[in-house]
């Protein structure tokens, strides 16, 4: 990994640190409403839990217009945690907010994270627990349960495991956890969860790969960090930290870029690995850390008809791309379900009487009505699991093998993802955490039954490219 040039401010820091054997890092961008809490709760995990090592807490922004830096430097200090928790730890804890540098012009939470394991891989700690800065839901004890494993275990890499609400996680849910599980074989249940714990020793084979992209620099970190501690064979276990409870998106409108980063990132990562992931069948349960814990999350609204409506109107705008990206029969289905999606929304949003395509209650009157209502509308819609494993299948295979560009594949594929997450946001609405916890599990197991298509199709393309995972 190229370094990221660390700047005059952070080496000083650095040099005046010396060192540490524990550090919190804390990638911020505009997080000021709910950092102040992110960094309360950290203080006191470490001064709590780890009273005998040498703490250091890092907040990295991305340079926030709203003030993230200044609540981070006038939140309490650790003095503050040792008052109200009764101990005196052996070693007082240094907090330090930075604006950290882009990685080759580009700036995002994977550039963020680069300038943490820089850091931490400086001060020679043995732990590096990250945090995201818009959580409401961490307590001092999710800094020992992310740390723990690796101090008390001999683990490298910590991902957490959290119950989130049904619509939350939709990328994780529709495509990293089911691929990771079926391609490496671990059942990693939140690979992109955002709260972590690493190793020193994987933070410095970390520092040493360079297979740093510019979504990496974003949010693909989080896919790009699992999947390099599998392929590395470090030892990997989940934590239980229970509810996740942040900043919540809806699907259809916030994570279409971040789909991107995080597929764009997974597809780079399988072409890079096929040689490890091809052979490899079934999949295993990951030893998970922590007291179980049950915790009702927050609840999340979705607009399904907007996701309908826009899995239609790709199919207007994208089809030429789709017909090259997908297998002929499954291109079909998908055209065929795209149109469906689209009759069903219209004829919603003309009930209801809203636009499906913006989601906006019509005439500048009345709220969008409730996701149930919604989903209620468009309840005929089916997109069924064994489809969407082989069209993720076909994109990972012309991804690495056709004539376009991966981008460019990727930004095609978002449409038909919304299609995805609103057939599964109609058909969770009547189920419980659990049942759609099911769910989610029988759609992973549809991934891992249909691996044999994926190498099958892998290795012919492979072979007319005369490349990587031929004929094995
Ligand atoms: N430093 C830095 N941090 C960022 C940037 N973008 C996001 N972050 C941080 O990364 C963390 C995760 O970002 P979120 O936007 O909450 O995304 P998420 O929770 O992973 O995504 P969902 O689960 O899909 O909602 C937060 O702590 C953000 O502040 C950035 O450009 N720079
Ligand atoms: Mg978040």
């Amino acid at each position: 990994m190229p370094s990221s040039a660390l700047t005059p401010a952070i080496a000083d820091e650095i040099a005046r640190l010396g060192s540490a054997d524990i550090m919190v890092g804390i990638p911020s961008f505009r997080n000021a409403a709910t950092i102040g809490h992110v960094v309360r709760a950290a203080q006191a995990g470490l001064v709590q839990y780890f009273p005998d090592l040498r703490p250091v807490l890092v907040n990295a922004d991305a340079g926030s217009p709203d003030g993230t830096q200044r609540i981070v430097v006038e939140t309490e200090p650790p003095g503050y945690v040792e008052q109200i928790l009764l101990v005196r730890p052996t070693n007082r804890l240094q907090r330090v907010s930075l604006t950290y540098p882009e990685v080759d012009g580009v700036g995002g939470k994977g550039a963020a994270l680069r300038t943490l394991f820089e850091m931490a891989a400086a001060l020679q700690v043995e732990a590096l627990v990250v945090v995201d800065s818009d959580l409401r839901s961490i307590v001092p004890e999710w800094i020992e349960l992310l740390a723990g494993p690796i101090l008390k275990g001999g683990y490298d890499y910590v991902a957490p495991l959290y119950s989130r609400h049904k619509y939350d996680g939709t990328i994780t849910n529709t495509v990293t956890y089911p691929v990771t599980r079926a391609l490496y074989g671990h059942r990693i249940r939140q690979p992109i969860g955002g709260d972590f714990g690493v190793s020193g020793d994987l933070i410095r084979h970390y520092l040493d790969q360079d297979t740093w992209t510019t979504d990496v620099s974003r949010f693909g970190i989080d896919i790009w960090m699992t999947t390099t501690a599998l392929t590395g064979g470090f030892a990997v276990c989940q934590t239980r930290l229970g509810a996740k409870i942040h900043d919540p998106k809806d699907p259809g409108s916030d994570l279409g870029p971040m789909f991107r980063e995080v597929v764009g990132t997974l597809l780079t990562m399988a072409r890079d690995n096929a040689d490890r992931w091809l052979s490899i069948t079934g999949s295993h349960e990951v030893p998970a850390y922590g007291f179980e814990r049950f915790a009702e999350p927050a609840p999340l609204e979705v607009n399904t008809l907007r996701l309908l409506s826009q899995f239609h109107t790709g199919s207007l705008t994208l089809s030429d791309t789709w017909q090259k990206m997908l297998l002929p029969d499954n291109y079909e289905c998908v055209m065929e379900l795209a149109r469906d999606a689209g009759r069903m929304a219209e004829d919603a949003a003309n009930k209801l009487g809203i636009d499906a395509e913006s989601g906006q209650g019509s005439a500048g009157h009345g709220g969008l009505p409730s996701t149930d209502d919604l989903s209620d509308a468009v309840a005929d819609f089916h997109f069924p699991d064994d489809l969407w494993a082989r069209v993720f299948y076909d994109l990972m295979v012309t991804a690495s093998f056709g004539e376009l560009p991966m981008e460019r594949l990727v930004a095609a594929f978002v449409p038909i993802y919304f299609g995805r997450v609103g057939r599964l946001v109609v058909e969770d609405r009547r189920l419980s955490s659990e049942q759609a916890e099911d769910r989610v599990d029988r759609q992973a197991r549809e991934f891992e039954l249909l691996k044999p298509y994926l190498v099958e199709h892998w290795q012919a393309a492979a072979r007319v490219a005369g490349g990587v995972g031929a004929a094995k």
